[in-house]
């Protein structure tokens, strides 16, 4: 290699590091798709990705309204585990874990997956029944998690302070190969893997109105024009009850916002991922040092895209009593973001009343985790009809009561 070509391959990667961070230039709309995603978070570029990698459906784009990642994904606190009760979520969420390990080789994109370990503690006698329930169901399905003693608990992060005076820990539900991505690098890596493919990633194209013809779908209209498909898939979180009800049907969702804040860099002093449910609050260390913290959602429905102050002082209050070292930190950022709840915490991988349309929300605050898993059966849905992923996740759950109640493994209190 001369000289020179060792420049361009450097200019050639830092152009394309820009692009996918900064100017990256959405294609003009074609007339017609053999399918359209609305929304290019995770969950609808990772549809889009396992459509063309699985199904061989390549002509295909993802609208987004804003900019790609913008929504819940680049917003999250990445915490990825598979630690759920019932039988039809521990197989989505573990496939979905299992997929992450291999990610960044997949994408050839480093979504710098970290399998450092993911711990739920449990600091009532309630929560220590719930949790060792949780294990013994998680060892017979297959996914590896067990429960800890306190003493295991302090060896693991020892500036947990066990013997806290109102909530001591009395152990924990831990999952060794849980843990951390980058957010932002997820959705990138899916983005550039579909545009690889010959698919359109377009921004700013906000999806106004789903057009059908005898109960069938046959396009949207949207800020950039019409556009013709035969094969929709809704995938916006916290707007799915709005875009439903552009598509002519209603969702048992509400949609509210979810904190979390970010403090100062810091020396590594937390090599795992804690989250404390009773006092209600999460901790990680990035690898930029700053302790990444996740609150509560806010107490009424909101399509509020922002921080909330009471929600600094509620978490930050919370988890000083586990982790007193945090007294004196400054925290940087707030922000929130609109997630997208179900009655039973469990998401909708569903057909709809629009022949042709397709759905999947309902991630409410735990859905990062999930995206690829979800974009595999979603993908397969779409392309086949069905998934035996997505089968107990129907929008016909709601009305027959078959529900798949995981109130307590989505861990944030809501
Ligand atoms: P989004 O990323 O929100 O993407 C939907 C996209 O649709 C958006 O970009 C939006 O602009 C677009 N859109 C909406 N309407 C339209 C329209 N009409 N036309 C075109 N585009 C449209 N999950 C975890 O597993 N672990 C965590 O630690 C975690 N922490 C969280 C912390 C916070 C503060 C928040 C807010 C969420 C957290 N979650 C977590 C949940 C997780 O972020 C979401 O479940 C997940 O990101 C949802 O991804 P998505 O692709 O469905 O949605
Ligand atoms: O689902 O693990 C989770 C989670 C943590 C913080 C928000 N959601």
């Amino acid at each position: 290699m001369t000289r020179y070509s060792v420049f361009a391959v450097a200019r050639e990667a830092l152009r394309h590091h820009r692009g996918w961070t900064r100017g990256w230039e959405s294609p003009a709309p074609r007339a017609a798709y053999d399918a359209i995603i609305v929304g290019a978070g995770g969950h609808g570029l990772a549809t889009a990705y396992y459509l063309g990698k699985n199904h061989g459906i390549r002509n295909v784009a993802i609208l987004e309204k804003g900019w790609l990642g913008g929504g819940n994904t680049g917003r999250n606190t990445t915490i990825i585990r598979s630690n759920y009760l019932q039988d039809p979520s521990a197989a989505i969420y573990e496939k979905s874990r299992s997929l992450y390990e291999t990610l960044s080789q997949d994408l050839n994109y480093n979504v710098m997956f970290s399998p450092r370990g993911v711990m739920m503690l449990a600091q009532t006698e309630h929560e220590v029944r719930g949790y060792k329930r949780t294990a013994h169901a998680n060892a017979l399905q297959g996914v590896a998690t067990e429960f800890i003693t306190p003493e295991r608990v302090k060896e693991l992060c020892p500036i947990i302070e066990i013997r806290g005076p109102r909530y001591p820990v009395l152990g924990a539900l831990w999952q060794p190969r849980g843990g951390t991505a980058r957010h932002d690098a997820v959705a990138w890596g899916y983005a550039r893997a579909c545009s690889d493919m010959g698919m359109h990633v377009i921004q700013n194209c906000e999806v106004t109105a789903v057009r059908t013809e005898n109960g069938r779908v046959t396009g949207v209209s949207t800020t950039k024009g019409e556009i013709a498909t035969r094969k929709l898939g809704i995938v916006v979180a916290g707007h799915s009850g709005v875009m439903a009800e552009r598509a002519g049907f209603r969702l048992p969702i509400e949609s509210v916002a979810l904190q979390a804040l970010v403090s100062e860099p810091i020396k590594p002093c937390m090599d795992v991922v804690v989250m404390a449910n009773t006092v209600h609050g999460y901790m990680s260390q990035s690898d930029k040092g700053e302790m990444v913290i996740g609150g509560g959602a806010d107490g009424y429905n909101n399509y509020n895209q922002r921080g909330s102050f009471h929600h600094i002082e509620e978490t930050v209050r919370a988890l000083i009593e586990t982790f007193p070292i945090i007294s004196r930190l400054k925290m940087l950022r707030q922000w929130g973001g609109i997630v997208d709840m179900t009655g039973d915490r469990s998401p909708i991988l569903s057909k709809t009343p629009v022949e042709g349309c397709f759905i999947n929300c309902g991630w409410g605050t735990g859905g990062f985790k999930a995206i690829p898993g979800s974009g595999w059966a979603m993908a397969e849905l779409m392309a086949r009809g069905e998934s035996p992923l997505a089968a107990e996740f129907g929008l016909d759950r709601f009305r027959e009561g078959r529900f798949v109640d995981e109130s307590v493994a989505a861990g944030v209190a809501h």
